[in-house]
């Protein structure tokens, strides 16, 4: 009896365990690419130069991603940007 307990118990921790990882990589997978509200620090609905850089692949393509050429990607220019 005690033997099946701990049997059950260690299925019950696998499954647990299953779920976490599951959770965990959902978790890694969206933040792996960065939003536009995790890189925008400031909050002001715009990406600095500055903001941009926390995104390696974004700093380097940010002039041709800042289509109006204010310095700054809108949610729309990186919007655009993400999907080409
Ligand atoms: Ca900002
Ligand atoms: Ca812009």
């Amino acid at each position: 009896m005690t033997k099946l307990i701990a049997f059950l118990a260690a299925a019950l921790l696998s499954v647990t365990a299953f779920a976490g990882d599951k959770d965990k990589k959902d978790h890694s997978m969206k933040s792996s690419a960065a939003t536009f509200d995790s890189l925008d620090k400031n909050g002001d609905a715009q990406l600095s130069k500055t903001e941009a850089a926390a995104d390696k692949s974004l700093a380097d393509s940010f002039a041709s991603a800042d289509t109006n050429g204010d310095g700054y990607l809108s949610k729309t220019e990186f919007t655009a940007r993400t999907k080409s």
